[in-house]
């Protein structure tokens, strides 16, 4: 089925993560007034879409991705009134609101958990996860995501409850037909609102496979849950039916963050024909990069190979053509920043190389999304102590590995944090070179980057070379140009070990992209005999033949 148009198929997506934006009343913690405050500089860089990772009610065991009130916002970020405020500047600036949906699970704190846990009894028990233990060990061997047993045993009545994520964040149960109900009318209730859409947090896992059985061993203690939770056997059910009930009486734009999610499954929950989602983010090409292990799962380090990089995203562009719309990221609130991870981020080479791998994913097909901070080339964090970490992640991890089980030093831990930790992406926004980077008057609540008087805002928003003037301008060339919303996709230069190389074909025309991931000059004579216009570039000047570092290029020429 061809691509129909959609608004949000046409659209670039600006993530923001509400608590390190921007302080609006001083407190060191980013707020709704903040965001509201910095809206015309988003519509300067000129994004259709803000998703907002949460914002609700929540004691924030995990930043807000623990939920006690779906219908109320967390105290430090402000009241509903400065929602209502937020959302109605957002809208006359012309910008639209997605929300972060967390359904996969709430916060232990909120008040269907506070009832299930109160007695085998409750009507909200079966609201959540519960199973007896099996010998005085969990029901399962599962290792939750952020380190432990997946399962918390309750005292008060003898039973464990699942918890994919940490211990403060129990799973719902989705087999039961009234959190699908209550689900959806909290969904209807933001529509009604008029916010313009959901991001969906690991949408892929809400149905579970009924049989409970051990997970293939990850670390000799625990079990990898991943197979049994991820792309479930109810699971596209649940999602036609959040699709009738809910999706399709609105004009919004869908996302699911589906972990563990292939192709044949991403087909399913972004099918073209509009059953389920609009569309999908997977993780296959951030999860290339570990060519160090010092330790087990995701703190493996290095920089990721381009081959395998490549072949990933070409087999992702290739095989969701006409069946299914994909998105496009490197950034977000759970990576590294991507400047840091696949570019250069050293005095030389950071703002060519953040500029070159916007080229590669902005002209690729698919709804690009830019992490706050990605405009500017914002740069990973180096760790030095653990007390510099917030990340609920980090924090358990250093005392899995390093304090209980001493498998790594705490050195060695802090180097896998500043290259791959979750903190990287979380340092303040760095809006000019006053104090705390202007992003309060207060100590900020996680330390910003000291690098923050030479990348800033304020710097490059004036400045017509700098990385957000790029990024303006990439953006443009998308809203112009329906080739590089609509165009097919070609591989070229598969082999290539330092340049990613495709074109795009629409009526008649083509774009031809080549980005260099090499710190020198490599042969390249794709723009030799092309007779066209160049849309964008990161060097003013090209040599004959040839890549510069970390050139990329964008020529627009009839077939
Ligand atoms: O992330 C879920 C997820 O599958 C991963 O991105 C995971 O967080 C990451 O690999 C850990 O390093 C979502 C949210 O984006 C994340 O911030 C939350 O912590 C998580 O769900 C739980 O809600
Ligand atoms: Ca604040």
């Amino acid at each position: 089925m061809a691509d129909t148009r959609k608004w949000w198929k046409e659209a670039v997506v600006y993530q923001i993560y509400p608590r390190s934006f921007a302080d609006g009343n001083g407190d060191g913690i980013g707020d709704l007034i903040g965001i509201t405050e910095h809206l015309p500089y988003l519509a300067d860089l000129g994004v259709d879409v803000i998703w907002l990772s949460p914002i609700y009610k929540s004691p924030n065991d995990d930043n807000g991705y623990d939920i006690s009130d779906y219908r109320d916002i967390m105290t430090e970020f402000g009241t509903m009134d400065d929602f209502d405020r937020m959302l109605e500047r957002a809208h006359s600036l012309g910008l639209k609101i997605v929300m972060d949906l967390v359904v996969n699970h709430t916060s232990d704190e909120h008040p269907w958990f506070i009832e299930s846990r109160s007695s085998r009894e409750n009507p909200y028990r079966d609201f959540y996860i519960w199973k007896d233990g099996k010998d005085g060990m969990p029901p399962t061997n599962w290792q939750s995501v952020f380190s432990g047993s997946a399962w918390e045993y309750d005292e008060g009545t003898g039973q464990y409850y699942l918890h994919c994520f940490t211990k403060k964040q129990p799973d719902l149960n989705w087999d039961n037909e009234k959190v699908r109900d209550s689900v959806f009318d909290m969904m209807t209730w933001w529509c009604e609102k008029g916010i313009d859409g959901f991001r969906m947090d690991v949408i892929s896992m809400i149905s579970k496979d009924p049989a409970y059985p051990e997970g293939p061993a990850t670390d000799g203690i625990y079990g990898d849950l991943i197979p049994y939770v991820a792309n479930g056997p109810r699971v596209h059910e649940y999602l036609k039916e959040m699709n009738r009930r809910v999706l399709s009486k609105y004009d919004i734009m869908t996302v699911g963050e589906t972990a563990g999610v292939t192709i044949d499954e991403a087909k399913k929950y972004a099918n073209n024909e509009g059953t389920e989602l609009g569309m999908v983010f997977h993780f296959e090409h951030v999860d290339t990069g570990a060519t160090t292990t010092p330790i087990l799962g995701k703190w493996g380090y290095g920089r990721p190979d381009l081959k395998k990089f490549r072949a990933i995203m070409n087999k992702w562009q290739l095989e969701l053509e006409g069946a299914a719309w994909g998105s496009l990221y490197l950034d977000n609130h759970d990576q590294p920043r991507m400047v840091s991870r696949f570019g250069n981020d050293c005095e030389k080479y950071r703002e060519v190389s953040a500029k070159m791998l916007a080229t590669m994913l902005h002209m690729m097909k698919g709804t690009p999304y830019v992490y706050q901070g990605e405009e500017l080339g914002m740069t990973n964090f180096t760790f030095t102590s653990v007390s510099d970490c917030r990340d609920v992640e980090e924090i358990n991890a250093y005392r899995q590995y390093v304090e209980e089980n001493k498998v790594i030093s705490a050195e060695e831990l802090l180097k896998c944090f500043s290259a791959m930790g979750r903190d990287n992406a979380r340092t303040p926004m760095q809006w000019d070179d006053s104090g705390n980077a202007g992003f309060s008057a207060a100590k900020p609540w996680i330390p910003v980057n000291p690098n923050y008087k030479e990348i800033n805002a304020k710097a490059e928003v004036s400045d017509p070379y700098s990385v957000f003037s790029y990024y303006k301008k990439l953006i443009r060339l998308r809203h112009g140009n329906d080739i590089i919303v609509y165009g097919t996709f070609e591989p070229l230069l598969t082999d290539s070990g330092d340049i990613y190389a495709y074109r795009r074909h629409l009526d008649g025309m083509t774009l031809t992209v080549a980005c260099s991931w090499a710190d020198h000059d490599c042969p390249c004579d794709l723009f030799e005999s092309l007779s066209g216009d160049e849309l964008i570039s990161n060097y003013g000047t090209h040599k004959p033949g040839i890549l510069q570092p970390y050139e990329a290029r964008a020529v627009l020429s009839p077939d």
